[in-house]
């Protein structure tokens, strides 16, 4: 296939000319910089329209199956640039733009990020869009499209202060509503039953509900240099009916400001947890919204062309990201019998081949478990369901393991007063899968484990990637230049291309080349962190980063503790021969997780104490960027020497931080944890730095009640130092007991938890041992270049153009649309 564009540069000068008197009655040179960036989005957005025009009309054309891929999170990012890389028109645009004056990184900074989502799990969905488009498989993203996304992080005084993300502040250029297809969503009441005489048909109608409207607006996802433009669909809220406030009718006021204020709420704000569960009412409620819109829009659309809802399944898949969107199952349940008219066994043989189910996570505290007080309140009518389908499942397993009473207990959808929504999502999915090889073996032989031996046959693994055209294209455009310069540019859309590069890592010259690429990203990177830290940093030193979400699993602790034992080892002996390394860090930490906020007060803290003290002559500095985001994660990637993987192994399902290190030339300093494992499967141990436990020894001490860290305590004098150094002022001298907590949760069983729960003092020494080699083979620069350079040939498997190909062939079975144009 050959991918082109068609841009005409003088007529999308002119777009953008006449784009600034539409919207703003100005001039270009009037318009200020956000104005532009308007502008030129809608510049864009006219040669995105008939592509997305023509790609739905081939969608209906050939009455395709779609996949709708059901998520609360979508973590886009910027639009503007990855929809030019993406048309292929990057480099015009910038040109046109420069001819005008105008430099095309301003008007990319003043777009918001669209952080509708947390982190891995949203960006994922995220990655899938592009290469589903990219692909050119008929897709939909299905969402909220909530008013604020993920907060602002700011930090003050060494605290992050959340900031509400106003993203629609300046309105969005790439969204259309669809006021067409407006969806009422019904909470609470309760369902009365009667039976229908004509049809001898028991009917279930909810009464005396509050209800939304959800209304879609519809962003454009554009494929790689094709005519595929696919939709992610968000969903917003309106009240049912505004007019009642102003009328007299008094009967329905109380109802009236219900509706209003639940309109107001259900979308209002993305709530800020990242793996780990809350279990507020408005939660379940955004959930239902949006899922109950998003399934009746898919049976109306498969109405269209057909009247036999027996056979939805082959026309819509719904993959389930996570249990979020689990109530899936029981809506579509709910359709298929109360408004199609379908009998039970009917309506559960289209949903057992209509939903599948992704599972992002071990964690325990992430599972979602609601109480079935507040589940058949808010949904007393998806509740019936779910109890018959639970009914039904409990029957299935006293088949299988008659007098079993514990396979019950650990099976059952409902138990202990609540509904467990992984079991729901595992009984009606017709697949199951996990994230990474690694993570897919533990859900098989531990977690999920009763599962998987009463249904093998729904278990499989799909490795996650990350998109090439954003995370290198567009973040990375220099490295981009030389890869495509080497080796032809076909990796843009065949990510294993990359092996091409294998002939240049023995190369002098060629190394020269990509090491002095990673220097000026280097220099970009210290740029940033000069305006938005203030901080110096030198791009000759080590640029050693980790950037993800702030959690206790994932052990940004046990990396800030190495700095300040790095610290103390430099003082000691000055002298000590290292190359000077600046540790990055950014991560948000949910707003309710009080030891994650303050490991973020810690690492400022100890930077502030390390950056000042010029005894060390620069050998260390830290840096704590703000607001860690996509857009400046592109900038980040890009500069990054070392990659920090280090969870506690079995922790971390697969991680995608890590891809995007590796294609953009960083040395994986990880555990052999998540997709680390494939990663140095793929670039051979030798290549990446891997140290700490194994995920067999932590799952087995997990089993044996943990391990005594007093011991490490009492025999380490060096963790014994650091240790102290918590709580004797060091690094806080105004208040000493600042980080007590944080110290007691590495020494004392709390309440139920062990001490030390993710081994970062068990895991300590060895994590030590690994940055000494990290700065031993940063010094054999041939042979660092090498390893770098070996990354990024051998990151071909990572793309989520990959992914995707495997969940087309194992679990949707799409056929490509080639979308012509005329
Ligand atoms: C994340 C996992 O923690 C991460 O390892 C993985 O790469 C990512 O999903 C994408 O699969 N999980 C989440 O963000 N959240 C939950 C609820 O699992």
């Amino acid at each position: 296939m050959v991918r082109t564009n068609t841009f005409n540069k003088e007529e999308f000068k002119k777009d953008i000319k006449d784009n600034c008197k539409l919207l703003y009655r100005k001039n270009i040179d009037e318009c200020d910089d956000q104005q532009k960036f308007q502008a030129v989005a809608y510049s864009v957005k006219n040669i995105i329209i008939d592509k997305w025009i023509a790609t739905h009309k081939e969608y209906e054309k050939q009455d395709v199956k779609i996949v709708c891929y059901m998520s609360m999170e979508f973590l886009m990012g910027r639009a503007l640039g990855n929809n030019m890389i993406n048309l292929m028109a990057y480099d015009e645009i910038k040109e046109v733009l420069a001819e005008l004056g105008i430099d095309i990184n301003v008007i990319e900074d003043q777009e918001p990020d669209a952080a509708l989502g947390n982190g891995g799990l949203g960006r994922l969905a995220a990655c899938f869009l592009d290469s589903l488009a990219t692909l050119e498989y008929p897709a939909y993203g299905c969402g909220i499209r909530y008013r604020y996304g993920m907060f602002k992080q700011e930090i003050k005084d060494g605290y992050q202060i959340e900031v509400p993300d106003n993203w629609l502040k300046d309105g969005n250029p790439f969204e259309i509503k669809r006021d067409e297809y407006r969806y009422e969503v019904k909470f609470g009441g309760y369902v009365r039953s009667y039976r229908d005489e004509k049809t001898g048909r028991d009917m279930f109608v909810q009464e005396d509900y509050r209800s939304v409207i959800a209304v879609p607006y519809d962003l454009p996802v554009v494929g790689y240099g094709n005519n595929t433009v696919n939709t992610l669909r968000i969903w917003d809220a309106e009240p049912v009916n505004t007019f009642n406030l102003n009328s007299f009718d008094k009967g329905d006021y109380q109802k009236a400001i219900e509706e209003e204020n639940l309109a107001k709420n259900i979308v209002e704000v993305l709530y800020p947890n990242d793996n780990h569960y809350a279990g507020k009412e408005l939660r379940l409620k955004q959930q239902y919204f949006f899922v109950s819109a998003s399934v009746q829009r898919a049976v109306d659309q498969y109405k269209k062309h057909h009247d036999d809802c027996r056979k939805l399944y082959e026309k819509v898949t719904f993959q389930l990201n996570d249990t979020h969107p689990t109530v899936a199952v029981a809506e579509l349940m709910r359709i298929l019998m109360d408004e199609e008219g379908l009998e039970w066994d009917e309506a559960w043989d289209v949903t057992t081949k209509t939903v599948a189910y992704t599972n992002h996570t071990i964690m325990s505290e992430a599972l979602e478990k609601w109480p079935l007080e507040l589940f058949s309140r808010l949904l007393p009518r998806i509740y019936q369901i779910v109890e018959e389908i639970n009914r039904r499942f409990v029957e299935e397993i006293k088949t299988k393991y008659p007098g079993d009473q514990e396979k019950i207990r650990k099976m059952a959808i409902i138990y202990d007063g609540q509904v467990k929504m992984a079991h729901l999502a595992i009984c009606a999915g017709y697949s199951v899968n996990g994230v990474a090889k690694l993570h897919t073996e533990i859900l098989e032989k531990q977690e999920l484990k009763d599962f998987y031996e009463m249904m093998p046959q729904k278990f499989n693994n799909k490795t996650n990637g990350i998109t090439q055209r954003r995370f290198l294209l567009h973040g990375n455009p220099l490295l981009s230049a030389w890869i495509t310069d080497k080796i032809g540019d076909a990796w843009v859309t065949d990510l294993p291309q990359l092996k091409k590069l294998l002939p240049y890592v023995d190369d002098e010259k060629a190394q020269q080349e990509f090491m002095q690429i990673k220097r000026k990203n280097k220099v970009r990177l210290a740029k940033y962190i000069k305006e938005h830290n203030g901080i110096d940093v030198d791009p000759d030193s080590i640029f050693d980063v980790q950037v993800k979400r702030l959690h206790e699993y994932k052990r940004q602790l046990l990396n800030i503790l190495h700095v300040m034992y790095l610290y103390n080892e430099l003082k000691k002996n000055p002298d000590m021969d290292m190359t000077p390394r600046t540790f990055i860090f950014g991560a948000k930490a949910a707003a309710g997780y009080r030891i994650a906020k303050l490991t973020i007060k810690l690492i400022n803290n100890v930077a502030d104490v390390i950056n000042n003290d010029a005894s060390i002559n620069g050998k260390i500095k830290v840096v704590f960027i703000e607001n860690y985001r996509v857009s400046n994660g592109e900038i980040i990637f890009a500069a990054a020497d070392v990659s920090e993987q280090i969870s506690t192994a079995s922790k971390e399902a697969s991680g995608t931080g890590n891809m995007k290190f590796m294609l953009n030339g960083a040395m994986t300093l990880g555990t052999m944890d998540g997709a680390n494992v494939e990663i140095v499967q793929e670039v051979g141990i030798e290549n990446a730095v891997i140290f700490g436990l194994s995920s067999d020894e932590v799952i087995r001490y997990e089993n044996e009640g943990g391990y005594d860290p007093m011991e490490i305590f009492n025999n380490d004098q060096a963790v014994r130092e650091i240790l102290t150094e918590l709580i004797n002022g060091k690094y806080s001298p105004e208040d000493p007991e600042m980080f007590r907590d944080i110290y007691n949760s590495l020494l004392s069983n709390q309440g139920g938890r062990r001490a030390d729960t993710y081994f970062i003092l068990k895991d300590f020494r060895s994590y030590a041992e690994a940055q000494k080699q990290i700065d031993a083979r940063y010094k054999n620069s041939a042979g660092w270049a090498k390893s770098v350079m070996l990354n990024v040939a051998n990151a071909g498997k990572f793309s989520s153009d990959r992914t995707i190909e495997e969940y087309v062939s194992d679990i949707w079975k799409l056929k490509k649309v080639h979308v012509p144009m005329n």
